[in-house]
């Protein structure tokens, strides 16, 4: 019998900047979704990708002086960029698009031209504002109080040649499909997208663009380039093949079952994305699911806020499957949830050190203490069941039906939960049992205690089942130390009490989730993150040179002069004030006082020949006068202000003038 497809996506990212923490929610979500599935035994196809072109790539290329495409190379190919995260974190897509491949680029524009051929894509006019310093086209809302958002100026009315969509023909067809089918979830996303744009009318969509290049050229029509949107959306069906000979499996996959989407994309994927398709002729993906933000201090994640969160810097400090199971077990799937460090850590003692942790250390080290480690055959079968096997039993067999209820509603936090419902349990059965009371008595009471270890294995065994697309690494490490072989890890066998030989010998093994020192830990992290700051900052960075020009006597009337230095102390009660006695060649010393304790000891200055201006009125600091400034040179590098003086040859007598 042919396996059940199943295809699921995730947005494609923009290599704009690298990513965080709640890009790394979404993609570990989709792979906890698209491993669930593989383990029922689904022939699954899970796709995820860069979305890489548009106007945003193309201007921070400029700002870093490179290419737009050796822009996203970096970000993306390069360390510690998009692949690299989801090689750590165990992403397990089983294809990853570019929307520059060229495959890609050549399907976008068989598309537009499909649609365009169709009469759903028409040629106007779009109307904007343009700020022509920039030569960029702005919309009324993406200006800054009026102005070019960019360079601050003013801008004006302006119109550019434009291909539209007719998304106003789909109007009815779309909000039928969101009211009247379960397309788009949660439920609760519905309202928003028909009162908020379908019912306000919906207007055609622009859908290519002048005013920049970094995009697929529309080609028959040189100049336009295709709206990243309709580039990026496709990728959905152009990684399957559609509109290309690079894959073939189109047919086998699409529709999609479901395209993981982050809130503020819902619009894009549940009214533009089935409006395509119905234009095309092609069927709709079965489900759009949009989850909700992590949160920090309240607001959205974004590297423009500067609030956001290394997912190496956690991977690394407290295992990538912790991490994981963190992102999925705290934050309800479809609603915002706000992350914290702390949180993170409560989460890892809790539930995985204390609760799953315990129960396997404590449970493998007692059948090693009370049975060598290997428990008596026929110990899973008790013909007299206490109240709590028989509860517990009950529990853990039913756990796979809670389980999957839930992971079928996209609500892998309610599916862990449940799980979690039965690890409790089974801690309480220990204490219930009192395994160290029945020991003392082992010929009268061996046999009982070994149904109970039994018990205690066979309810860790369909737990660790439904943990693996959660903690694939974890849990295959704690079926070693359970003593539950390949056949005993199934689907299947997750749902049958009792799959376990009751001859297995469990072994105790490392330490699958050690616990956290919370506040060791926090110091650690602000410190990983503060390196990580500083290594991302510029190694100099200038003062931007003055626009405003000086007229030349102006700059004629500062008196620069070589002074020497006589004598240098630190000013009492100043921790920055150094006074210096110099001879400027008048034959009178000179005092001037400078804000540069932090930078140099008074006596590596003695002698030296450095650069003042001598005509500045005379100041009072600290009570002490000083007239004039030494001249120093400032930069900043790593994001740390540095300071030099400036130092003249030592053959420059005392009073030389500078011009
Ligand atoms: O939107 N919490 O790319 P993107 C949860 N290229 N999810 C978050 C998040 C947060 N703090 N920040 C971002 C794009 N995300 C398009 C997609 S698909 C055809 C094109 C999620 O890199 C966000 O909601 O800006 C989105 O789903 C995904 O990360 C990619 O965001």
């Amino acid at each position: 019998m042919d396996k059940k497809k199943f295809y699921i996506t995730t947005p494609i990212y923009y290599p704009s900047d690298k990513l965080h923490i709640g890009h790394t929610y979404c993609t570990v979500a989709t792979d906890a979704i698209a491993r669930y599935h593989r383990l029922r035994g689904e022939d699954v196809m899970f796709l995820t990708g860069t979305d890489e072109h548009g106007q945003k790539i193309e201007d921070k290329a400029k700002e870093a002086g490179v290419t737009p495409q050796e822009f996203v190379d970096k970000i993306v190919c390069g360390e510690r960029g998009v692949l690299d995260l989801w090689k750590l974190m165990n992403i397990s897509n089983d294809r990853f698009i570019r929307t520059t491949d060229d495959y890609h680029v050549a399907a976008i524009q068989r598309i537009f031209k499909k649609l365009y051929d169709n009469g759903d894509i028409y040629k106007g006019t779009y109307k904007g504002k343009y700020c022509k310093p920039c030569e960029s086209f702005w919309t009324e809302s993406q200006l800054k109080d009026g102005k070019c958002p960019d360079c601050g100026r003013e801008v004006q009315d302006a119109e550019e040649e434009a291909y539209f969509f007719r998304l106003s023909k789909y109007a009815d067809k779309i909000q039928d499909l969101l009211e009247n089918t379960d397309f788009l979830q949660p439920r609760s996303r519905v309202n928003e997208m028909v009162n908020n744009f379908i019912k306000p009318g919906l207007e055609d969509l622009c859908v290519s663009r002048t005013s920049f290049t970094w995009g697929v050229p529309v080609d028959f029509d040189p100049g336009h380039v295709v709206y990243v949107w309709v580039d990026a959306l496709s990728n959905y069906i152009t990684a399957l093949g559609y509109e290309n000979d690079k894959y073939d499996d189109y047919k086998k996959y699409w529709p999609a079952d479901v395209h993981i989407v982050g809130k503020e994309i819902v619009r894009f994927h549940s009214i533009i994305w089935p409006a395509m398709l119905m234009s095309l002729g092609e069927p709709l993906p079965k489900h759009v699911f949009g989850h909700g933000w992590l949160l920090l201090d309240g607001g959205k994640m974004s590297k423009s806020k500067g609030n956001v969160v290394d997912p190496y810097i956690l991977a690394e400090h407290f295992g990538v499957d912790a991490l994981r199971f963190f992102l999925m077990r705290t934050f309800p799937f479809g609603t915002d949830g706000n992350f914290s460090n702390e949180l993170l850590i409560q989460t890892i003692n809790t539930d995985l050190a204390n609760d799953l942790g315990n129960l396997v250390s404590r449970t493998t080290a007692m059948v090693g203490k009370y049975f060598g480690g290997k428990l008596p055959a026929g110990c899973g079968k008790w013909d007299t069941p206490e109240s709590f096997d028989t509860e517990l039993i009950a529990l853990a067999s039913g756990l796979r039906a809670r389980y999957e209820e839930a992971m079928d509603a996209y609500a892998p936090h309610k599916a862990l939960d449940e799980v979690f419902k039965v690890i409790q349990r089974a801690n309480k059965y220990i204490d219930e049992n009192a395994p160290w009371t029945l020991a003392k008595d082992m010929e009268q009471n061996g046999a009982r205690l070994a149904h109970v270890m039994y018990n205690l294995l066979e309810a860790t065994r369909i737990c660790a089942i439904l943990l693996t697309p959660f903690m694939p690494e974890s849990m295959d490490k704690l079926f070693a130390q359970i003593g539950a072989g390949e056949d005993c890890r199934t689907w299947d066998s997750a749902a049958a009490w009792g799959g376990l030989s009751d001859a297995a010998a469990p072994t105790k093994g490392e330490n699958l989730f050690p616990r956290v020192d919370m506040e060791k830990a926090l110091q650690e992290l602000e410190a990983a993150a503060e390196a990580a700051r500083k290594a991302a900052l510029p190694d100099i960075e200038l003062e931007p040179q003055l626009t405003e020009q000086v007229d030349f006597d102006t700059f004629c009337k500062s008196d620069f002069r070589a002074v020497k230095v006589k004598a240098c102390e630190n000013v009492k009660k100043s921790a920055k004030l150094l006074k210096f006695t110099l001879d400027d060649g008048t034959g009178v010393d000179r005092q001037i006082l400078s804000g540069i304790a932090a930078y140099y000891k008074p006596e590596e200055l003695v002698g030296k020949t450095l650069l003042a201006i001598v005509n500045l009125p005379p100041r009072k600091m600290m009570g002490q006068e000083s007239c004039g400034m030494l001249i120093s040179a400032v930069h900043t590098e790593k994001g740390e202000e540095k300071l030099n003086l400036v130092m003249l040859d030592d053959k420059i007598p005392a009073g030389a003038k500078m011009c």
